[in-house]
C-alpha cells in the first residue's frame, strides 16, 4: 500500500466503481421474484435492488483489490525467499472496520423500516388461518365460518394470515406475493404466542396463484401446493356462501386446489 502512487489509487477505484456498476445493471435488471401481485411487492423488490448494489460494491472492491495484490506482488521467477513479515496498519484497519459497520447499519435500519410499511396494519383486514401438514394445505375464515384446501381471497383486502402446522416445520409462499412464512408446530397451544405466527399480505391483482410450501417437510413436499385464487369481493362472497353450503367435516378440495391433498394420506408421520 505504501508504494501505492495517486494515479494507481485512481485507476484502482475506477476499476472497482466501473465492475460495481457492470454487476448491478446486470442483476437489477434480472426479474428475481417473478410478477406482481400484492402491494408488499414494490417496497421489497427495492430493498432488494439496494442490497444488491452495495453487495456488488464490496464485491468489486475486494475482486480488485485480490487480482491487484496477486499481480503487483507476485513473485520473481527463482525467487524462493519468505514474505516480509508485515505487522499493522492502523489507518487501513480503521477503513476496514467502519466502512463495513456503516454498510450494515444502513442495511440494518433501511430493512426495518420496509418490514415495518409492509407490516403495517391496514383499515380493511381478513382474517384466514392457514393450517399446514404432510402434505396439504387448509384454509379456515372465521369471519365467513367456511374452511376450504383452496385459499380464496377478495383483491385489495389485506390478509392477516395466522399460520400453524400439525406436524412438522412447513413454509408458505406465494411467489408473486413475495412473502414467505414459516408454519411452526404449536403455534396455538399455550406459550405457542411467543412464535411470530401472523403475516400481513396484500394481493392487489386478481388471478390464480400458487401456495408453495418452501421447507423441505418430508417424501411429498414437492407436492405440497395449494391454488390461490384472488377474485373481486363479488366473487370472493359467492365462494364464501357456495362454501358455507358445504356440510361440516367435509372440506372441499376445489376443482384446481390441494394436489397434495390425499396423494400421501397413507404415508407414516413421524
Ligand atoms: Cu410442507
Amino acid at each position: 500500500m505504501k508504494d501505492m502512487t495517486r494515479a494507481t489509487f485512481l485507476k484502482l477505484t475506477a476499476a472497482a466503481i466501473g465492475m460495481t456498476v457492470l454487476i448491478s445493471v446486470v442483476m437489477v435488471n434480472i426479474d428475481w421474484l417473478g410478477m406482481d401481485g400484492s402491494t408488499e411487492k414494490d417496497p421489497i423488490v427495492t430493498l432488494l435492488n439496494v442490497m444488491i448494489v452495495l453487495s456488488a460494491l464490496v464485491f468489486s472492491i475486494v475482486m480488485v483489490m485480490m487480482i491487484y495484490a496477486i499481480w503487483k506482488y507476485r513473485a520473481k521467477p527463482g525467487d524462493e525467499s519468505d514474505g516480509e513479515p508485515i505487522h499493522g496498519n492502523t489507518r487501513l484497519e480503521i477503513v476496514w472496520t467502519v466502512i463495513p459497520t456503516l454498510i450494515v447499519v444502513f442495511a440494518g435500519v433501511y430493512s426495518t423500516i420496509v418490514l415495518n410499511d409492509i407490516e403495517a396494519e391496514a383499515s380493511n383486514q381478513m382474517r384466514v388461518d392457514v393450517t399446514a401438514q404432510q402434505f396439504a394445505w387448509r384454509f379456515d375464515y372465521p369471519e365467513q365460518g367456511v374452511s376450504s384446501t383452496e385459499l380464496h381471497v377478495p383483491v385489495g383486502t389485506q390478509l392477516e394470515l395466522h399460520l400453524n402446522a400439525l406436524d412438522v416445520v412447513h413454509s408458505f409462499w406465494v411467489p408473486e406475493w413475495a412473502i414467505k412464512r414459516d408454519l411452526v408446530p404449536g403455534s396455538d397451544l399455550p406459550g405457542g404466542d411467543e412464535i411470530d405466527n401472523v403475516v400481513r399480505v396484500t394481493p392487489d391483482v386478481e388471478g390464480s396463484y400458487q401456495v408453495v410450501c418452501t421447507e423441505l417437510c418430508g417424501w411429498g413436499h414437492a407436492t405440497m401446493r395449494a391454488a390461490a385464487v384472488v377474485e373481486s369481493q363479488k366473487e370472493f362472497d359467492a365462494w364464501a356462501a357456495d362454501q358455507a353450503k358445504i356440510p361440516e367435516g367435509n372440506v372441499s378440495t376445489g376443482a384446481a386446489g390441494g394436489q397434495g391433498a390425499g396423494i400421501y394420506d397413507n404415508q407414516v408421520t413421524e
